[in-house]
């Protein structure tokens, strides 16, 4: 029996504040026995199916009724803790939801704290530590692709892939080992030019999952871009299309915007959080100087840089120096010529052309013209990555797993090392253990409180 077994925890699930309808959740063993205290319905709940919702009352100490309710019971080991569990249907509310939650608190429940439920689906061995993760990303998510990886991680793909990997180290683990019991007789099962070969695509493995790392945290917390260019070349009026409503003022003032303006946007799934900003220019006026500031600073932590060129400027010298101040910071940059709808001299764009690297595009924010071609170069540029394997699709999109498949794609760096020095099997062997163990922190085989206060201190009280 586990210590946390015999607790009973309590929590509000639901947004607090009037709604139609609140949740208080309970886990624990006696749980549905604690509830059937204050329950009045036509059965009482232990009685009750599993799966099962029942109508009734629920009363107080001195047998008042607070409200009418609907119980849903769940029984070990089928429910979301694998505990016995009762979730109270109550109208909502604050008060009668605390009301009723504090009954159970009264009578012996403890309030559960932030991620318990969770935590405890985990340590009773229901879900693993990346699909506990998952659930939280899961309800954070924020696009529709962030919404995917979530899932996917939460059905175990991620899991999957893991084990998938531990059980190669392991496998090989096991020849390394018996070779050593038969040392004395010099029988070698595996030469060192083989498992050199076999560790060193296991190492790849790990490191296409650390790859796919910066895409991964994309997907979760959406790509930051920024438009920048000189004063006027039309950026907000290119945010205001990207977004299709009027969000940021445009007129023909040279310097209108003064401050950043944020946006979040949808592109094919994936969340952008655009910011539009003060126009570039060597200005004397400190309110525009700070806004300048302000957009370098933005510089710095974006992903991706759409710079704006308005095509009927007769010189395009201090664009060109932006441009190169700006590729110092190493984004990406895509080149957006606008207000090709009005007449220039296409001769004159000549000189953009050395900047290879960098996508160029001709559009009108105004009139809408190849804005829809803006919208794949700008999805493109951050989503299309040949490496990556599309179909097997597994991203990695937290921080955590990325540390711990580095620890273990190090671990293995230094096997193949070994290996390849023709060392002793006791070496190579010590090695692979640590890059599985390392793997083995991912899914939660291997733990410390630490970690598990990490990860479940991020939940909302009541998940
Ligand atoms: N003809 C035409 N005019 C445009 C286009 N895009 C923007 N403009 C006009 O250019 C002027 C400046 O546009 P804004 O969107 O305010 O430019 P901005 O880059 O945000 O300017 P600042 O905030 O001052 O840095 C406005 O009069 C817009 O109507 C375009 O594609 N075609
Ligand atoms: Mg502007």
């Amino acid at each position: 029996m586990r210590i946390y077994e015999e607790d009973i925890i309590a929590a509000i699930a639901t947004p607090v504040g009037d709604a139609a309808i609140s949740i208080v959740r309970l886990s624990g063993k006696n749980s549905i026995s604690l509830v059937d205290k204050f329950f009045r319905g036509t059965i009482t709940l232990k009685h009750a199916q599993p799966n099962s919702i029942n109508y009734g009352k629920i009363i107080d100490i001195n047998g008042s009724t607070v409200d009418e309710v609907l119980a849903a019971v769940f029984k070990a080991p089928k429910s979301y803790t694998a505990e016995d569990m009762v979730e109270i249907n109550c109208h909502g509310g604050w008060y009668i939801t605390n009301k009723i939650l504090e009954i159970f608190l009264k009578a012996g429940a403890r309030l559960a704290e932030p991620g318990e439920f969770t935590k405890r689906a985990f340590l009773n061995g229901r879900i693993d530590l990346t699909q506990a993760e998952a659930i939280a990303d899961l309800i954070q998510s924020k696009s529709d692709l962030a919404r995917k990886t979530s899932i996917e991680q939460l059905q175990g793909n991620l899991s999957k892939k893991i084990n998938e990997i531990s059980k190669k180290i392991i496998d090989l683990l096991g020849i390394i080992e018996l070779e050593l019991d038969f040392v004395e007789e010099n029988i070698v099962l595996k030469e060192h030019s083989t498992l050199l070969d076999e560790i060193n695509k296991i190492s790849n493995e790990i490191l296409e999952l650390i790859k796919s790392f910066g895409i991964g945290k994309f997907y979760r917390e959406g790509v930051k871009l920024i438009i920048v260019g000189k004063p006027n070349s039309g950026k907000s009026s290119l945010l205001n299309t990207l977004l299709n409503e009027n969000r940021a003022i445009v007129t023909p003032i040279p310097g209108t915007t003064r401050d950043l303006i944020e946006e979040n946007l949808v592109i094919n799934g994936a969340l952008f959080k655009i910011v539009d900003t003060a126009g570039l220019r060597h200005s004397e006026d400190i309110i525009e100087m700070e806004g300048i500031r302000r957009t370098y600073e933005k510089v710095e932590n974006c992903d991706l840089i759409l710079y704006i060129i308005d095509v009927t400027t007769t010189n395009f010298n201090e664009d060109i120096e932006f441009i190169h101040t700006l590729s110092k910071y190493q984004k990406k940059i895509i080149l957006v010529f606008n207000k090709i709808d009005l007449n220039f001299d296409r001769s004159s764009l000549e000189i953009f052309k050395k900047f290879t690297s960098y996508p160029q595009l001709e559009i009108s924010a105004l009139k809408h013209i190849n804005i829809q071609t803006l919208f794949n170069e700008i999805f493109n540029s951050i989503f299309w990555v040949s490496s990556l394997d599309s179909q097997t699709s597994i991203f990695i999109t937290n921080e955590r797993h990325k540390q711990a498949l580095t620890k273990s794609y190090e671990a293995l760096k230094i096997a193949e090392s070994s290996a390849s020095k023709m060392m002793s099997g006791e070496f190579i062997a010590l090695d692979l253990r640590n890059a599985l163990n390392a793997l083995e922190l991912i899914t939660g085989k291997i733990t410390t409180d630490e970690i598990l206060n990490n990860i479940f201190s991020k939940f909302c009280i009541g998940k």
